[in-house]
């Protein structure tokens, strides 16, 4: 939880003229002011309705100061006036991206263009980095709600649901909600472009993600990525993205979230892998639970739509922890042309099995290990013109070493051929610690995307990573050229 400290006194309400006023002129004008304002109080409505606020890059502009933005300055939150001409540092710390909230999906977090969130601390909003902790990712999201104008939004603290965002004497502060017309204006905000645009493709999706897992699903491309920002990678829950052209994103929440729809886990929701058959979408997860402390198990979820929700198809793990050497992790289910689906997993060592019929079991005989020298984790298989690509990521995802490498074949289970690294790290760029990726072909040719994870720039490390998408190619002989990482 949040620690609560001694805090700063909060204003009247009535906003900054009030909120500075110290002499009796001015609390008589104060009182003056809420009378001017009782109307407006009595019929204005007492709760403001959830709403969406589109991720991305933005600006945010108190509805009741045009002119000023919310921005950050000496690591605290607050309204200045931004212009064309004010200073590139002055739009970048009023620029941010509204991502998927550090504590609940279906609210918001604000990383600024440094990397850090905003997050409130003894009620006043700062600037920080997330350290993954729990009181952190609470403290850095809020959820939005209509605000006092067409148009504008509102955010109340996650943690303090009783508490809103406003800005009070320039400074932003989450203080108790007020049902008066000048709250709600000092709290309420729209929306504007961004003063420091993106220029950059990468990462495609706003926030901190990892382990994405790149498929094409009845004509748009989906995504299924491990959430991050939690220490010790420990998130419950899988989101879902899709896209038309691997650019634009559309967000689904969260699909699976281990804690109330598996019984058997409740933590540690990594590297998911999706695969369609018979009209159902299989979902291959891994989980922990916090009772007993467990390793981590593989499971498997099946819904009616990519999009889910998903449902623990069995209740309990299809790879259950010690079946086998090595951490039941990292899923991937490759089908083959006459139909046969295998399922590869494995940290430290890769197993593979073709998976029955129902695609929620496998017979333990048929199970061989095929760890190629230098694997590590992340197994991915694909097939093209013939040939079986079995890619796997190296070193420690907290390494900045961590790279992808293949190995080809004729068959999905080998015997492989190593063909060594086809993504590493561009130290000049800044780009590090690139693994744990798919590959996936376009509907229109022999097009060829390769989606993976790194440290998030800036700022970013092992537990702090975000997606990218970046082309696959192929030389005249078949092996994989090396891949470019793109900012
Ligand atoms: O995201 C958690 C773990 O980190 C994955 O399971 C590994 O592949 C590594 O990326």
């Amino acid at each position: 939880m949040h620690s609560r400290h001694t805090l700063s006194k909060s204003s009247s309400g009535f906003g900054d003229a009030v909120g500075r006023a110290t002499t009796r002129t001015a609390r008589r004008l104060a009182a003056l002011l809420a009378l001017v304002l009782l109307p407006v109080v009595l019929v204005a409505p007492a709760e403001a309705a959830p709403t969406t606020v589109t991720l991305g890059r933005a600006s945010f502009e108190p509805v009741n100061y045009a002119g000023r933005f919310v921005r950050h300055q000496d690591y605290l939150g607050r309204i200045d006036p931004v212009t064309s001409s004010s200073a590139a540092q002055l739009k970048s710390d009023a620029t941010f991206t509204v991502v998927p909230g550090l504590a609940s999906s279906s609210c918001y977090s604000f990383q600024a263009t440094n990397g850090r969130f905003l997050r409130h601390k003894d009620y006043r909003v700062r600037l920080d980095t997330n350290d993954g902790s729990a009181t952190f990712r609470a403290d850095a999201t809020f959820c939005a709600q209509t605000g006092s104008v067409t148009g504008s939004v509102s955010f109340t603290s996650y943690n303090f649901p009783s508490r809103t965002l406003r800005h009070k004497r320039s400074e932003l502060w989450i203080d108790p909600t007020q049902d008066t017309a000048q709250f709600r204006a000092d709290s309420s905000f729209y929306r504007r472009t961004p003063w420091t645009p993106r220029t950059t493709a990468n990462p495609v999706l706003p926030g901190l993600f990892a382990d994405p897992h790149l498929t094409y699903l009845n004509g748009r491309y989906y995504l299924y990525p491990t959430t991050d920002g939690y220490a010790g990678w420990s998130g419950p829950a899988y989101s879902a993205w899709s896209s038309a052209d691997l650019t634009t994103w559309t967000f689904y929440g969260n699909v699976l979230d281990l804690g109330p729809d598996v019984s058997w886990a409740d933590n540690s929701a990594w590297a998911p892998a999706v695969v369609a058959k018979n009209g159902r979408y299989y979902l291959y997860f891994s989980g922990g639970a916090a009772s007993g402390n467990t390793a981590k198990q593989l499971g498997v979820a099946v819904a009616d739509s990519p999009t889910g929700p998903f449902r623990d198809a069995l209740g309990r793990p299809l790879v259950a922890a010690g079946a086998y050497s090595g951490q039941a992790i990292d899923p991937m289910v490759f089908t083959d042309d006459d139909g046969t689906s295998y399922l590869y997993w494995g940290q430290g060592a890769l197993r593979v099995v073709p998976l029955n019929a129902d695609l929620t079991s496998f017979d333990p005989a048929r199970v061989r290990t095929i760890t190629p020298s230098g694997y590590n984790e992340a197994p991915f298989l694909f097939e093209r013109n013939g040939t079986y690509y079995l890619m796997w990521s190296e070193n420690d995802t907290r390494s900045e070493d961590y790279r992808v490498a293949y190995a080809t074949a004729s068959s999905p289970t080998g015997p492989f051929t190593n063909r060594g690294v086809v993504l590493s790290k561009n130290t000049g760029l800044g780009i590090l610690g690139t693994g744990h990726h798919s590959v996936v072909r376009s509907p229109t040719g022999d097009t060829w995307y390769i989606a993976y994870h790194r440290f998030a720039v800036p700022a970013g490390n092992g537990t702090n990573r975000e997606v990218a998408i970046d082309r696959l190619t192929f030389r005249a002989d078949g092996t994989i050229a090396p891949v470019v990482p793109t900012p």
